[in-house]
C-alpha cells in the first residue's frame, strides 16, 4: 500500500466507521453510503478523492477494509465500526474450534477477569490465525494472543459473524473460555 493510500485509507476507516457526520454524509444501517456523495463530501473537505483513486485504495487495501456494492454505487467499511448510525445485519455462522485475539500484555490481567469486551467498536474482534492476532496486538503495545475456545462458545449457543473482509466477530468472550498462547 503506498502512502498516499495508507493516508486515504485512514481518511476512510474514520469516515465509514466512526465520523460520518464530520464530512456531512449518512450511513444506512448496513454502513453504505453512496460512493458520489462520498466522493463530493470529500473533495469539499479538502480530500480530493477521485473515483479512480477509490477504486485503487479499495482493491489494493492491506485488510480489504472497505466493500463496494455489485454495481459499485454503494460503499462500505467491512467491520470496526462505532457510529450508532450502523448496525449491520449479518448471518450468524459457525466459528473454527478455536480463534484468536492480539492485544497488549498490559491488558491481559484485566481481560482474564472481565473476558474480551467490545470497548468503543460493535464486536470483539478475533482472528482465524496467531500471525494475525500478533499483528492485531503490536498496535496496542508489546503483543501477546489469546487462545479462545470458539467451538465450545457456538455450543453454548453465542453467536459468531464474519465480516466482509474475514475478520470473526462476537458480542463479549467470557473469562472461562479464554487461555494465554504459550510460544
Ligand atoms: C482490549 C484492526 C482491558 C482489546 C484489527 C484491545 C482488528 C480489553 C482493545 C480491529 C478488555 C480494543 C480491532 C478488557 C478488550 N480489559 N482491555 N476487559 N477487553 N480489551 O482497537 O481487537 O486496522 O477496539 O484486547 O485488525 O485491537 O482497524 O480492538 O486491545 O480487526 O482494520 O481493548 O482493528 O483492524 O482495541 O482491533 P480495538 P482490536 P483495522
Amino acid at each position: 500500500m503506498s502512502d498516499e493510500n495508507r493516508k486515504y485509507s485512514k481518511f476512510l476507516s474514520y469516515v465509514l466507521r466512526h465520523h460520518p457526520e464530520e464530512i456531512g454524509i449518512q450511513l444506512d444501517e448496513n454502513g453504505w453510503t453512496d460512493v458520489a456523495i462520498l466522493l463530493r463530501q470529500a473533495q469539499a473537505h479538502q480530500r480530493p478523492l477521485t473515483y479512480e483513486k477509490l477504486l485503487d485504495i479499495v482493491e489494493n487495501n492491506d485488510k480489504k477494509r472497505f466493500t463496494f456494492s455489485e454495481d459499485k454505487q454503494k460503499i462500505r467499511a467491512a467491520q470496526g465500526h462505532s457510529t450508532s448510525q450502523v448496525a449491520m445485519k449479518m448471518n450468524a455462522v459457525q466459528p473454527p474450534e478455536i480463534l484468536y485475539h492480539g492485544t497488549a500484555t498490559r491488558f491481559v490481567e484485566s481481560i482474564l477477569v472481565q473476558g474480551l469486551l467490545k470497548q468503543s467498536r460493535h464486536h470483539v474482534h478475533l482472528s482465524a490465525d496467531p500471525q494475525t492476532a500478533i499483528k492485531v496486538g503490536q498496535r496496542h503495545g508489546k503483543p501477546v494472543v489469546l487462545k479462545i475456545d470458539s467451538g465450545k462458545m457456538h455450543a453454548q449457543g453465542i453467536s459468531f459473524y464474519l465480516s466482509d473482509n474475514g475478520v470473526w466477530l462476537c458480542e463479549h468472550v467470557a473469562p472461562e473460555f479464554l487461555s494465554i498462547l504459550q510460544d
